[in-house]
Formats: structure tokens, sequence, C-alpha cells
């Protein structure tokens, strides 16, 4: 039987792997949806999500030319929306960025805490 090109939506992550790539999906289409193309960010969409979802990395996404520069650089169409692949780019590009930042630096002593229980993603097994 052939297996479907990807069916991981479909089914339930055997791996943190796998659930961050379900995550990112979901996470796109959660904002991708609010308004136009439910398909891809507008400039708004965009911002929500930098906001309320990369807030650690981009702090300064309430600042509207920084979300004007990140739709910018991700724009590589220039349809002013960001579609998946779009964002995919960004997200790779952010990890990157930590991984250096990893490599460069001791790893911390405690975690960092953050007061900040905006996401419902902390349930643990
Ligand atoms: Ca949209
Ligand atoms: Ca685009």
């Amino acid at each position: 039987m052939p297996r479907s090109k990807c069916d991981i939506m479909s089914k339930e992550p055997s791996s943190n792997l796998e659930s961050a790539m379900q995550m990112l999906i979901k996470t796109f289409h959660k904002y991708s949806g609010k308004e136009g193309d439910k398909y891809t960010l507008s400039r708004g969409e965009l911002r929500e999500l930098l906001t309320e979802e990369l807030g650690n990395y981009l702090g300064n996404a309430q600042d509207k030319d920084a979300v004007e520069r990140v739709m910018n650089d991700l724009d590589s169409n220039n349809d002013g929306e960001v579609d998946f692949t779009e964002f995919i780019i960004l997200m790779g590009a952010l990890t990157v960025a930590c991984n250096d930042f990893f490599l460069d630096s001791p790893p911390p002593k405690k975690p960092e805490s953050k007061g900040d229980a905006a996401t419902t993603e902390e349930k643990k097994e």
C-alpha cells in the first residue's frame, strides 16, 4: 500500500520532532485563517503570529516597522502575503540563529523562567 506523501497530520505524533512539525503547521493555519486568503498570512496575521508566538525572539514585533521588515524579507514572491513556504524559511532561519547561539555559548545553568502563560502547550505526560 503506497504511503501518502505526508500523513503526519492524521496521526498522533510519535516523536518530539513530529509534534514540532505539527505545531508549526497548526500555528501557521491558526493565524493564516483569520482574514483574506486562509492559506497565507496577511500583514495583520503575520504581526499577530509574531507577537503571540515569537515574542521571545522578535521582541520588537509590536513595532510596525519590524513587522514590515520581516514581511519584506519573507515575501519572496512579492504578493504581499506570507505563505507556508515563506513562513518555514523564517522558522528555519530563527532555528539556525538559535543553534548558532547554542554553539557559541555554554548552556545556561538554570532554565529561564518566564511568567508568561500565554500558551497551553505546556502539558506534559
Ligand atoms: Ca490569511
Ligand atoms: Ca508571498
